[in-house]
């Protein structure tokens, strides 16, 4: 339509100049130049790391986006039925290496930036993370991202740009402080502002009744204060394809209309005040991760989200002029646990309110809309709100809650009309003071499907938080989607040198796009010169986090030490204070032998990393307790080199690149049934590390994959948990006598001043130790002794670890994705052109 008014020499002149941006190293060179003398309007005389790396990101940028442009353009014309994936946070980590890699720039760029006086390495450690998330959720959100892009799906992101990231973590005294996270102090090449595409948000005001045309009794929400919501479109190369997606994150700005009557002599200030806060909004993100705090701030965000995509996603649909019940069949939307389920409330007013569509109807197509996917069991986790703050900010949408609610408990008891219990128990509304929404029952009422994110997991809330619900629907809305990673990110580009013997052992790159051909690489664990150069590997690996946690803490941790590593949010069901209470145990162990007997002790360096939500303080003094322990430790002369225990400051994506890839065993120890999949253990194992793991989430799937010789898993199994914790509580369990010894020594002062550790010790014991530490303890601590002898035996570990990379096809987030895509979404992919 638009070339149409175009004269054939205008049309000529867009011909010639819309022609691609090249490739090679001489064009690389020339961006980069470019870039330095006018988008930095700087000189070679200065330019410095950071210029460099920008200048990189600005040339790169140039070439995504054309992919974009044309992405995006052929789905426009193509018309496909698309994916939203709806996630508050998205956690990118870095995105240059990323996108050289996917993009297939990065020998050639490389070289070009080599010529111009720079190290790449150098030029990619300049950029800060794009950390727009907690943990595992906002990290899967990124993987499938980048499969979705991959696979060549038409699919978008939505989510929010907040101001500031999670909190940067420092030590201070062993203790965690916390710093704002403000990466959007230098310019960010790698998102498009889209000034343009602003949507007006309205919290508050009122809902007015009226009788339309027909007779209907129709509402209509009314009043209410407004800001805007502005896209900001974050591209996603996907590997090898010119295909590159979408992330649209939506920034809070103050309306471009002020509200004149406040205009009146004094109220200025006050007017211009009202304004400012509309940026509070996308701000900052709540820092909790499985932990749910009532703030209305966050309520804001998730409406304020889930208002500006749908608008997006209708206004884009509605270009094509179809029936609205052909929106399901061109809009799946996936909601990244219950933090978007105001969405299916907010389509269902669009639909009746503002279209005009019986209940019934509407609804109907809410329901083959939306899918959800539950992350938890944990039930602190589960979202709640309070009626009158969701009524307050939301007048109509509450009003909807409630209809969609009664509708529902209508049918429920029809089907089991001499049940009582079951309305309460299904009920949207907790009939408590003050009544509350339960958000996980809302998005499951609106949703076609439900899943979980492993075997295990998904099990478990069909038999326990959500029976109720399966007993009304039947089994078959519920099902299992087990979590994947990227392998692009968290092998090709993590361990670039682990990448180039596999492609080397299997001839070519198609693992990556298919990582199913991992299986040839099984062969190859009998190889006496591969295994020698794959434990080089690992070696070079191990070197490499040596220097960065000698650079960062001092500690010198010897890259001939087996390196244990447990990496991931704080958490008591994680447990953490396990792992370290097993560290003391060892410690004095090691200092009851005489010379003679440790000689034939493996020397280990324990390895820690993760944040703690800045509100939770026995998380917080596991942090505390780890870092003391460390300086008793690393301290003693008299147990040498064979145990050393770090604390890595600030673990984020891009140290996850650098500690994955250096592990010889890593810890997944929750208590049995809590921990819903992980996805940091598919990492590890990927990358030829063996687990230290309880059989919980997707550690059981990992098991059957690699084989029992590969892992080494331990303690009670979930069906055992609710009996331990009865017993807990109502008889006294006597503490494990190892463990015991090991509370003693931190409450006899070993480790500093123990009085700051009581409310953590009593966890344990007045806590009733819901975690099941004591139980757990014992097997703990065999199983890490099969780990100290399995070590010893450098070659047959070798073996396991090429093994367990051989046998891990099944955790791409590509073959995650597909499921999605054949059995929730029905979605087809649309090649994008060579
Ligand atoms: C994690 N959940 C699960 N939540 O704990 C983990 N929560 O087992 C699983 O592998 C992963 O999700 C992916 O499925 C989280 O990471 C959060 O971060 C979170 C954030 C806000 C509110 C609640």
């Amino acid at each position: 339509k638009e070339k149409a008014k175009w004269s054939k020499e205008t049309l000529a002149i867009w011909e010639k100049y819309g022609c691609e941006e090249s490739v090679d190293k001489e064009s690389f060179q020339k961006s980069f130049v470019r870039h330095v003398n006018t988008t930095l309007a700087r000189s070679s005389l200065n330019v410095d790391n950071f210029s460099a790396y920008q200048a990189t990101a600005h040339t790169v940028r140039d070439r995504l986006i054309e992919r974009w442009n044309a992405t995006q353009q052929a789905h426009t014309l193509k018309d496909p039925k698309r994916v939203y994936y709806f996630s508050l946070e998205f956690l990118l980590g870095r995105s240059l290496d990323n996108a050289l890699l996917n993009l297939g720039l990065k020998e050639q760029f490389g070289e070009g930036v080599k010529e111009l006086g720079f190290r790449m390495e150098d030029v990619l450690e300049q950029e800060v993370d794009a950390a727009l998330g907690n943990g595992g959720l906002g990290r899967l959100a990124a993987c499938y991202m980048d499969s979705l892009a991959t696979l060549d799906y038409p699919a978008w992101g939505y989510g929010l740009r907040y101001t500031y990231g999670i909190f940067q973590q420092r030590l201070k005294d062993g203790f965690q402080m916390e710093l704002p996270d403000y990466w959007l102090n230098f310019d960010n090449p790698w998102e498009l502002p889209r000034l343009d595409i602003a949507i007006e948000v309205r919290f508050g005001g009122y809902v007015s009744k009226y009788t339309d045309e027909n007779g209907r009794t129709r509402h209509r929400w009314e009043g209410g204060d407004g800001v805007q919501a502005v896209a900001y479109d974050v591209p996603i190369p996907g590997y090898g394809t010119k295909n590159c997606i979408n992330i649209r994150l939506w920034s809070s700005k103050p309306k471009r209309q002020f509200d004149l009557s406040r205009f009146n002599a004094g109220e200025y200030e006050q007017a211009v005040n009202e304004q400012m806060k509309a940026e509070n909004i996308t701000a900052v993100l709540y820092p909790n991760d499985n932990h749910m705090v009532g703030k209305e701030l966050r309520l804001k965000q998730q409406f304020f989200w889930v208002y500006a995509s749908l608008a997006d996603i209708i206004r884009r649909f509605k270009k094509t002029d179809r029936a609205w019940d052909q929106f399901p069949e061109k809009v799946a939307i996936q909601l990244n646990d219950t933090h978007p389920t105001l969405a299916i409330v907010e389509l269902q007013r669009i639909l009746v309110d503002q279209e005009g569509l019986d209940w019934d109807d509407a609804w109907d197509i809410v329901t083959r809309t939306f899918a959800f996917t539950n992350h938890t069991v944990l039930p602190e986790a589960m979202e709640k709100w309070h009626v009158p703050m969701v009524e307050y900010l939301l007048p109509r949408h509450m009003q909807i809650i409630f209809d969609i609610n009664l509708f529902f408990l209508q049918k429920v008891e029809k089907q089991f009309p001499n049940d009582r219990d079951i309305l309460a128990k299904l009920s949207i509304i907790e009939e408590a003071t003050p009544q509350s929404v339960r958000m996980a029952h809302l998005a499951i009422v609106g949703s076609h499907r439900v899943n979980g994110v492993a075997a295990l997991h998904s099990n478990l809330i069909k038999t326990t938080i959500f029976k109720d619900f399966v007993k009304f629907y039947g089994p078959k809305k519920f099902e299992n989607k087990t979590n994947g990673i990227t392998p692009r990110r968290w092998l090709h580009q993590a361990n670039p040198k682990l990448s180039n013997l596999i492609t080397e052992a299997l001839g070519d790159k198609k693992w990556l796009k298919d990582l199913s051909l991992l299986k040839n690489l099984e062969p190859h664990a009998k190889s006496k010169d591969y295994r020698r150069r794959w434990k080089a590997v690992k070696h070079s690996n191990k070197v490499r986090l040596a220097e960065y946690i000698k650079a960062k803490t001092g500690i010198d941790a010897n890259p001939n030490s087996l390196f244990d590593v447990q990496v991931k949010r704080i958490h008591e069901y994680k447990r953490q204070f396990m792992n370290i209470l097993g560290v003391i145990h060892r410690y004095h162990y090691l200092k009851s032998l005489t010379p003679e007997e440790r000689r034939d002790i493996v020397p280990r360096v324990v390895i820690f990393g993760g944040k703690a939500a800045p509100g939770y303080h026995i998380a917080k003094l596991v942090i505390k307790l780890i870092n003391s322990v460390s300086a008793t430790v690393n301290a003693d002369e008299s147990i040498e080199d064979l145990l050393k225990v770090v604390f890595i400051p600030d673990y984020n994506v891009s140290l996850a690149e650098i500690i994955i890839p250096a592990s010889d065993i890593s810890q997944h120890i929750s208590t049995a049934g809590t921990e819903a999949s992980g996805t940091s253990n598919m990492k590890f194992v990927l990358n030829g590390g063996l687990i230290l793991g309880t059989v919980d989430g997707a550690n059981i799937e990992i098991n059957e994959e690699i084989g029992d010789d590969n892992i080494f898993l331990f303690g009670h199994l979930a069906d055992r948990v609710d009996d331990l914790r009865h017993a807990h509580r109502y008889r006294n369990v006597p503490m494990d006598p190892d463990l015991q010894s090991v509370i003693t020594s931190i409450e006899t002062g070993n480790f500093g001043d123990s009085r700051i550790f009581a409310p953590l010790i009593n966890t344990l014991t007045f806590g009733k130790d819901y975690y099941l530490l004591s139980d757990d303890f014992g097997s703990y601590l065999d199983a890490q002794k099969l780990v100290d002898e399995a070590y010893k035996d450098e070659d047959e570990w070798c073996k396991k670890s090429i093994l367990c990379t051989a046998r891990m096809g099944f955790f791409s987030s590509d073959r995650a994705i597909r499921e999605y895509a054949d059995q929730i979404w029905d979605l087809k992919p649309v090649p994008a052109k060579a």
